[in-house]
């Protein structure tokens, strides 16, 4: 199985394959340049991972990283709420992608943790989920750094794979 991490930068899409491969999680995480890849075994289950760099120079690549994959994941940070508007439009654009048809989506609003974060219903609104007519889309999970076995389970049980 293959899966792609997509989201604007500083939304935590690093993070959590860190701690879906390792269980480990940081603070102190340096923007991802390009892509990296890492393959995860669970039990009998290998995926991989395209982990992509959510700055806007490397937007343009993630078309071609969600080519073909299982699902897509959209991470967003939920705290950052002057980012959501951009990391809308930026997930309807990519949406439009032919070629991405009918790829399930998965979106995970990040960093719970903190107060100021959206919650379940806001996100969905904000990001205009409800306007995603042709593909499955799994509701929307919140997530947090700090509840990594959490995240693990989360991404791994989610009710589309
Ligand atoms: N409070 C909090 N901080 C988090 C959480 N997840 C990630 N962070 C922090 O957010 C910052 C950015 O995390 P990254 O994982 O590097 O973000 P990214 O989406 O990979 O960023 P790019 O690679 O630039 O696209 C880091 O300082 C993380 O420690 C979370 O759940 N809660
Ligand atoms: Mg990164």
């Amino acid at each position: 199985m293959e899966l792609s991490l997509v989201g604007l930068q500083n939304a935590g899409k690093t993070s959590l394959v860190n701690s879906i491969a390792t269980g480990g999680y940081s603070e102190d995480m340096i923007p991802t340049v390009g892509f990296n890849m890492r393959k995860v075994t669970k039990g009998n289950v290998t995926i991989k991972l395209w982990d992509l760099g959510g700055q806007r120079r490397f937007r343009t690549m993630w078309e071609r990283y969600c080519r073909g994959v299982s699902a897509i994941v959209y991470v967003v940070d939920a705290a950052d709420r002057d980012s959501v508007p951009i990391s809308r439009s930026e997930l309807h654009e990519l949406l439009t992608k032919p070629s991405l048809i009918g790829i399930p989506l998965l979106v995970l609003g990040n960093k719970i943790d903190k107060s100021e974060a959206l919650a379940k219903q806001a996100l969905v609104e904000q990001l205009g989920l409800e306007s995603l007519k042709d593909r499955e889309v799994s509701k929307v999970e919140l997530v947090t750094g700090a509840e990594v076995a959490e995240r693990e389970s989360l991404v791994l049980d989610s009710e589309m794979f």
